[in-house]
């Protein structure tokens, strides 16, 4: 299962002790020397590529840096606690479960946050009495993974989306003929062909978005609540069923998409759209492409997802549009 949310609990490392001695000086009188503890091991989260979901919190969810060392006789320092390394896959924002605040976005591999300090080591008995190291900040986190995907695919329940995506990456979604198989983000990832110049090709990351509806932002159907996997993808496959469509407003489906793309985050409707019509096998289908391509105006490609027909076009655009400078980050 796909987990993209996540509760821990970090605490930094308590400071060592500061140390109680005392020696006697040429003069024979007793002088303290006890050096002070190290302080507590810092909790950090890190970005790392090698990851790709939260999974791993579900069977972890404490993290705590290592106490320092306390200090010693003959103004001896403590030793410094050790870190507490968290990574995570790139794209996690990390909040503070507590205030909701968000302390960072870790979206590029290699970038770090101290989630909770450690505690200061106490002072040795040079001046005053020597003092206990102080607790490691202790912090109840949460952790947001949004899916990286560099394509979404959006349409409405039964348009085939989960059907495309089994053909086209290493997704194995169920698919069935009724409205709402799909109640999570799917993934699936279109491993990268060997070029002609001796190179790879590199993956392409594919999202399906549970079914959308009319009134999905006001909660009706699945709701839009999924569409936060797609606000970075680099563009959107709109997936049409024509054979669902009506035939007076040919277009009413894919404007009604639109639009509550839009009440979702305007942004969303900034992206490149590729428009795929599907089940083109359908002859009833394939009757009525003409008419929705004449009103839409736009470049449609038409694809059978049960068949395949025009499927390995649309992977080539996939690849030529990825391949783009304004698509590569
Ligand atoms: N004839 C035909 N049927 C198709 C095609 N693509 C999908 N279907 C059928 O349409 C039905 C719905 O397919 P899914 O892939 O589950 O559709 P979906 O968009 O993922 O549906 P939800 O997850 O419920 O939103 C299934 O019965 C598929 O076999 C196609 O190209 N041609
Ligand atoms: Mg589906």
């Amino acid at each position: 299962m796909f987990v993209d949310t996540a509760k821990i609990y970090v605490r930094g490392g308590k400071g060592g002790d500061g140390c109680n001695s005392w020696v006697r000086n040429r003069r024979g009188k007793k002088v303290p020397d006890g050096g002070s503890g190290g302080k507590g091991g810092d909790v950090l989260i890190q970005a790392d590529s090698n990851l790709t979901t939260l999974i791993d919190f579900r069977y972890q969810q404490h993290y705590s840096a290592s106490k320092g060392g306390p200090g010693g006789s003959n103004y001896k320092q403590g030793r410094r606690g050790d870190d507490c390394l968290i990574r995570v896959p790139p794209g996690t924002t990390v909040f503070d479960a507590q205030t909701n605040y968000l302390l960072r976005d870790l979206t590029t591999p290699g970038d770090s946050v101290i989630v909770a300090y450690g505690g200061k080591g106490g002072c040795g008995n040079l001046n005053r009495p020597s003092e206990e190291g102080k607790a490691g900040e202790e912090r109840e986190l949460r952790l947001e993974l949004k899916l990286i995907a560099d394509v979404g695919i959006v349409g409405y329940p039964n348009s085939g989306k989960s059907t495309l995506i089994s053909k086209i990456s290493s997704a194995l979604p169920k698919i069935a003929d009724y409205p709402f198989t799909t109640l999570r983000p799917v993934l699936g990832v279109i491993k990268g062909k060997k070029t002609r110049q001796g190179g790879y090709r590199r993956d392409i990351i594919v999202c399906e978005i549970p079914g959308l509806i009319k009134d999905a932002h006001r909660g009706k159907g699945l709701g839009t609540f999924f569409l936060r996997h797609i606000e970075r993808t680099k563009f959107l496959i709109h997936l049409i069923d024509l054979s669902q469509v009506n035939k007076k407003e040919p277009l009413s489906h894919f404007n009604c998409l639109n639009r509550e793309l839009e009440l979702y985050n305007k942004n969303l409707l900034k992206k490149k759209q590729i428009i795929v019509v599907n089940k083109i096998d359908i002859p009833e289908a394939r009757k009525d492409l003409p008419l929705f391509k004449s009103k839409i105006k736009r470049k449609v490609y038409p694809i059978s997802a049960l068949t395949g027909e025009g499927v390995k076009e649309l992977v080539k655009v996939l690849d030529i549009l990825m391949s783009m400078p304004d698509y590569n980050d």
